[in-house]
């Protein structure tokens, strides 16, 4: 059994429980301290994810034939949606909200993205094609009414968010994901449909997308609450891309 230190160590002088700095020492986080915390965070409680209990070193999170993907979800189980239940709402901000089937995205013109996915641990996955709805053309369809100025995702895992700015959102590089590496996305790449945000750091592409709400203001998404930077530019952002592969 393991001697508990990490658990039952008081804090330090500094108010640092001993633990985590010998957990943030493990990771080569070292004193980057207080703010590598989210990041710790994120590679034990989402990128191991249920499995982590098992199997600490997070190995058995890469997906059969994953292809350098890590499974990643903030609940323990998410509903499987098909073209038979999937729907996604635009609403908020517009004058003509709408729900989408998933029959009636694959209608809408696709557009198709390659670029490197980089999660903001450290690990990617090079040139990997995304196809699916530019936000624009939905954003378009609904009428943004003057004056809004952000776009927030929400999921049907019930616990995920995200959110762009309506500029960001225009890009066109950004999309609603209806495949990725020529294949329909699978529910564990959070098909049928995923937000892809190609610029950015992948926690920004919010899986099992729901809802597209047009609002006034930006508000932080699931991990941006926790310390992520909301404007997540690969490179740009973060501090992280000489981070170790978790
Ligand atoms: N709904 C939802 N979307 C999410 C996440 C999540 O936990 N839940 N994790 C994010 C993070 S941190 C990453 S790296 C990618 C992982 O996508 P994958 O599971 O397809 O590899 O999804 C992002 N989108
Ligand atoms: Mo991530």
């Amino acid at each position: 059994m393991f001697n508990g230190r990490v658990d039952t160590s008081p804090p330090d002088e500094g108010g640092t429980p001993v633990g985590r700095r010998l957990v943030l020492g493990m990771l080569g986080l070292g004193a980057v301290g207080v703010a590598a915390a989210p990041v710790l965070q994120h590679g034990l409680e989402s990128g191991l994810g249920a499995v982590a209990d098992k199997d600490p070193t997070g190995l058995t999170g890469l997906l059969p034939n994953g292809g350098g993907f890590r499974y990643y979800s903030v609940t323990t189980s998410v509903p499987e949606k098909d073209a038979s239940d999937y729907r996604l709402t635009v609403d908020g901000l517009v004058d003509r909200p709408a729900t989408y089937t998933l029959d009636a995205l694959e209608a809408l013109p696709q557009t198709r993205i390659v670029r490197d996915v980089q999660c903001v641990t450290g690990w990617r996955v090079p040139e990997t094609p995304f196809e699916g709805v530019r936000l624009s053309a939905l954003l378009d369809a609904a009428g943004v009414r003057p004056g809004a100025k952000a776009v927030r995702f929400t999921c049907f895992d019930g616990a995920y968010s995200e959110s762009l700015t309506l500029e960001q959102a225009r890009r066109d590089d950004v999309m609603a994901a209806l495949r990725m590496q020529d294949e329909p996305l699978a529910h564990a790449h959070g098909g049928p449909v995923r937000l892809y945000v190609a610029p950015m750091y992948f926690y920004k592409s919010a899986k099992w997308l729901s809802g597209i709400t047009v609002t006034d203001s930006v508000r932080p998404g699931y991990w941006e609450e926790l310390g992520y930077d909301v404007d997540a530019w690969v490179g740009r952002s973060n501090g992280r891309d000489d981070a170790p592969t978790v």
